[in-house]
């Protein structure tokens, strides 16, 4: 096992990685940017260093400063957590070539799962079902043409190097398709610096459903079951419970058995998500590799029993899974809502300030991942989630029970919460009975004000 790790990560997510090694007998170095110097949990961390500005390029992606910081305090390996340098293929190998292990995927791996179309080949060697699209990159409005008339409008052109919706355009009809072309490969070049773009058959209204893969250096791989995360607006995901509503048991037998095929191909090793799509008659289709830890990891832990940061700490220095999967757990059902500094009734715009009230709920089955305290401060600079309330109970009606009462405990004053959001969800009818899909905040929970049609809330 390591004795040091660096973790080039901030907020909940470097505290939740300070708190593995701590049980592991592993020491912690922190990172920090001026803006979090006075953030309390660098407190729990055995060392923490300052990398730079307020701006991320000047910190946390900073890799210059991220290496130098790993130099001086001397650890064998590093822990990126989750967004900032944590699928940058570039960094990971850097960290290689200066002797640090990469606590994540090899570089190789984190490379190809980062191009969508490299990641539905190892799809379809896999006998993984994907959404009917185009083989590889399309570079022709002919060929653009040609394929969309193949597969049936409406198409989707996704981004090859693309992901969280980001230079994804749809296309109803031949007309629509060079101007929709161009848009698309111009936001990929812009996002990406890779202006690639490819096709697919446009899912009406699925559901988000994706699979958490525990992958070790010795080929051994086992799914820890699936994470549903249809409630989302604009690509941020609100909520994710486990298991799946109405999700027949063949469907996410089948499900989780195609996302082992897939990382056991594509010779994937540590902690990775495969995501799905699924249709309204539970027709599944491989989307896209997360290479990383996730936000929303807590709910397998819940789920599962498996702590799966330290899973990814044990994996990287080099030891063997213990879990068959015949064994692995599921009790009950697992919810989690992510709360953010955004206010809900003014276009989710950040609040960012000082917390100056606190009331975190507790009590069975409740776990709250979170780095703030009475007297935070929200900085401007980053995203904007500022914790993560988890609910596990027996079944799901129960967890549904659990989070309004956890939800009603809470108190939070000083910045806007998406709480009161939250509150909304778990009374409405849909969501209760499970039948939400990715388009259902913004269709039904949060019609756009003056739009015709929709009603008022
Ligand atoms: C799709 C789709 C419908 N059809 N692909 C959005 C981000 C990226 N991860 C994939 N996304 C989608 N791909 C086809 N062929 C609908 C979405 C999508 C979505 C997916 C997952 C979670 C939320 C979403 C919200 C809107 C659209």
């Amino acid at each position: 096992m390591f004795q040091r790790i660096l973790i080039a990560n901030r907020g909940e997510i470097a505290l939740r990685v300070i708190r593995a090694c701590r049980e592991l007998g592993v020491e912690s170095v922190a990172v920090f940017s001026a803006a979090d110097r006075d953030s309390p949990y660098l407190a729990l961390a055995d060392r923490s260093i300052c990398v730079g500005g307020a701006a991320s390029s000047d910190s946390y992606l900073n890799i210059p400063r991220i290496i130098a910081a790993a130099e001086v305090s001397d650890v064998q390996a590093i822990h990126p957590g989750y967004g900032f340098l944590s699928e940058n293929p570039n960094f990971a190998e850097i960290c290689h070539s200066s002797h640090f292990v990469f606590i994540g995927p090899p570089h190789e791996a984190i490379r190809k799962m980062g191009l969508k179309t490299e990641a539905r080949t190892i799809a379809q060697a896999s006998k993984v079902p994907c959404v009917p699209g185009s083989e590889g990159a399309v570079d022709s409005d002919s060929a653009a043409y040609e394929m969309a008339r193949a597969i049936g409008y409406p198409v989707l052109i996704k981004a090859a190097a693309g992901g969280g919706g980001k230079g994804m355009r749809v296309c109803r009809e031949d007309g629509q398709l060079p101007a929709a072309l161009q848009a698309a490969r111009a936001e990929a070049d812009a996002a990406f610096k890779n202006p690639s773009v490819y096709l697919e058959k446009f899912i009406d209204r699925p559901r988000h459903i994706e699979v958490q893969i525990l992958a070790d250096s010795y080929g051994n791989v086992v799914h820890c079951w699936e994470r549903d995360c249809s409630v989302q607006r604009r690509h941020q995901k609100l909520i994710e419970e486990s298991p799946a509503p109405n999700l027949p048991s063949r469907a996410r037998r089948k499900i989780c058995e195609a996302a082992v095929r897939l990382i056991k191909t594509a010779g994937y090793v540590n902690a990775g998500t495969c995501e799905f799509l699924v249709d309204s008659e539970y027709n599944f289709y491989f989307i896209e590799v997360n290479a990383r830890i996730q936000v929303e990891h807590p709910v397998t832990e819940m789920l599962t029993g498996i702590d799966l940061v330290k899973q990814q700490i044990r994996i990287a220095a080099g030891e063997k899974l213990t879990i068959p999967q015949a064994e692995m757990p599921a009790f009950g059902h697992v919810i989690e809502c992510r709360i953010n500094a955004e206010d809900p009734d003014h276009g989710f715009r950040p609040t960012p300030g000082v917390i100056t009230a606190l009331r975190v709920p507790g009590g069975y089955g409740v776990r709250w991942d979170s780095h703030i305290q009475l007297g935070s401060r929200i900085p401007p600079n980053y995203d904007s989630l500022v914790g993560k309330l988890i609910v596990q109970a027996p079944t799901r009606i129960e967890a549904i029970a659990a989070m309004r009462r956890a939800l009603d405990e809470f108190v939070i004053e000083g910045i806007q919460t998406t709480i009161p959001l939250h509150k909304r969800i778990f009374r409405n009818p849909d969501f209760i009975e499970g039948k939400v899909d990715t388009t259902w905040v913004e269709r039904v929970l949060l019609p756009a004000k003056g739009a015709v049609g929709a009603a008022g809330s």
